[in-house]
């Protein structure tokens, strides 16, 4: 494994259940270093380029009104290997599917709400932080 960064999403549905400050406390556990944070609320049109490799699904029209429906916190995290690492803190998409202990067993309600995003490979993980943070703020 190598030093990785990682792009990470706490999604409306855990930013309205104030899980924030929950889903940090595991961040930190895991051993990830935070670089970037903010908050902010998407539009939809945000939401859609964000999410542009999902446009063809049936649940793309809900997954954006979602994604857009309120405030998130858009996140950089560091660690060896972050990229599967954080994939694996927040357990599969499917709620009920994911192992005991991750973040989207413990906290996520639905496949859709399901607290957190994180990115699948090397390649989405610079394009999505490029999409949110400037270089400056990845100094
Ligand atoms: P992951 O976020 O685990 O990489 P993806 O990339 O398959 O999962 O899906 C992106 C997002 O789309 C998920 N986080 C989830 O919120 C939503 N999603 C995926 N599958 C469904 C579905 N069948 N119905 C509604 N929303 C879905």
């Amino acid at each position: 494994m190598s030093i990785e960064r990682t792009f990470a999403i706490i999604k409306p549905d855990a930013v309205g259940r104030n899980l924030q400050g929950d889903i940090l406390a595991r961040i930190h556990k895991a051993g990830f270093k935070v670089i970037a944070i903010k908050s902010m609320r998407m539009t939809k049109e945000e939401a859609a380029g964000f999410y542009a490799v999902h446009k063809a699904r049936p649940f793309f029209g809900e997954l954006t009104d979602f994604m857009s429906s309120g405030k998130i916190f858009a996140m950089v995290l560091e660690a060896d290997g972050a990229i599967s690492k954080w994939r694996e803190t927040m357990g599969a998409t499917d709620p009920k599917k994911a192992a005991a202990g991750t973040i989207r067993h413990d906290l996520g309600a639905s496949i859709q709400m399901n607290c957190t995003h994180g990115s699948d490979a090397p390649e989405t993980a610079a394009l999505e932080i490029s999409y949110f943070f400037s270089a400056m703020e990845l100094i």
